[in-house]
């Protein structure tokens, strides 16, 4: 039987990923590759929804797929490819954008707290579409499965109805995905503000544990990270959010279960607690960090891979434009 599908993008917006990009979707990519055939693709159109730099966007473009190689991500199991070198995905964006309602885009709450915080005449209307262009980046790849984080999910839920729509009035064409969210540890926190996800463009990153922060830089942040009211070091997402995120950030990256380390540090207080998850984040990323700036330095070797890549995408993707555009009655 052949593998299922999967596929999965990230965006270049930033010099580093940080630890939600890779506990809520890139942990499972990596796991993935092994079982299922894997697409993964650094989203570049989608990061010009903002204010870009056009020598940001080469690094940091770069610098992702450092980072995904040495997270663990293997050209020989899993294709890894640049979005806008693979040109169907604007070709089955403008169809998406052409099957989505206006009132259906309006309700994507990632557009609404985006566009609240930057406000109406700074945003673009890249931002807006954005999640048509996405639906476009998995149905070309007729996915399985979509691995993201819990801030992805009403954006996998708009593709399926957009795929499902366009089969039933045009004729079978899209596979409908799923998506791929883990139940625990999906949704990181900033530590600064544990009511807030963890995210690139955050206000001061104080709250973010960058992977291409040195050690040093991530022990400090993580030991200032805010803890709540009382000393018991117990789950609570209501009560203790910022202890619970610390707690998911050590589980996840320890193997330790919740359980066992509520256990582990009953009745020591909050500070030999930082200690312990800075230690484990620290180890953690110390050598994915090396292995990524090891990579940086050939940067030949970079480009070959994400060419490779972007070739083979390019002949899946391009099967299922044509296939699309056929069914639309486009004149080929
Ligand atoms: N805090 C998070 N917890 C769990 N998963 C997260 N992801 C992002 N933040 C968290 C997941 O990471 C994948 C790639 O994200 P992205 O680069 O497409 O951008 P994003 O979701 O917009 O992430 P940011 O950090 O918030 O970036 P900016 O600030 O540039 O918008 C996705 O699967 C996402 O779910």
């Amino acid at each position: 039987m052949s593998q299922k599908r999967v596929l999965s993008g990230i965006q270049p917006t930033s010099d580093s990923f940080h630890l939600g990009n890779y506990l809520g979707a890139v942990k499972q990519w990596v796991e993935l590759q092994d079982s299922h055939d894997a697409y993964y693709c650094i989203v570049d159109l989608h990061a010009m929804t903002v204010e870009t730099d056009p020598k940001l966007m080469r690094k940091r473009t770069l610098t992702s797929a450092a980072q995904l190689l040495a997270f663990g991500i293997s050209p020989e199991k899993a294709t890894l490819f640049v979005q806008s070198q693979v040109p169907a995905h604007n070709q089955l964006g403008w169809v998406m954008e052409c099957l989505t309602g206006f009132g259906e885009a309006s309700r994507m709450t990632q557009f609404k707290d985006k566009s609240q915080k930057s406000g109406a005449d700074t945003t673009r209307v890249g931002l807006f579409t954005y999640p048509m262009l996405m639906a476009a980046d998995i149905l070309l790849y007729q996915t399985n499965l979509v691995p993201v984080g819990e801030d992805q999910r009403q954006h996998i839920e708009l593709t399926r109805d957009i795929a499902e729509r366009f089969n039933s009035k045009y004729g079978k064409t899209f596979v409908i995905p799923e998506g791929y969210i883990l139940k625990e540890g999906a949704k990181i926190f900033d530590i600064q503000d544990p009511t807030a996800k963890m995210s690139k463009s955050a206000g001061s990153g104080a709250g973010l544990i960058e992977i291409m922060d040195t050690p040093e830089a991530n022990l400090k942040k993580i030991k200032s990270a805010v803890t709540d009211a009382g000393r018991e070091v117990k789950f609570d997402a209501k009560e203790k959010p910022g202890i619970s995120n610390l707690l998911s950030i050590h589980s996840a990256l320890s193997g330790k279960s919740i359980k066992s380390l509520e256990l582990e540090f009953d009745g020591k207080g909050y500070g030999d607690f930082k200690t312990s998850v800075a230690e484990v984040v620290v180890e953690y990323l110390r050598p994915i960090r090396s292995k990524a700036l090891e990579l940086l330095e050939d940067e030949p070797y970079l480009l070959t891979i994400l060419h490779d890549g972007a070739q083979k995408a390019s002949s899946v993707a391009d099967k299922t434009l044509e296939q699309t555009y056929k069914n639309l009655g486009l004149v080929l």
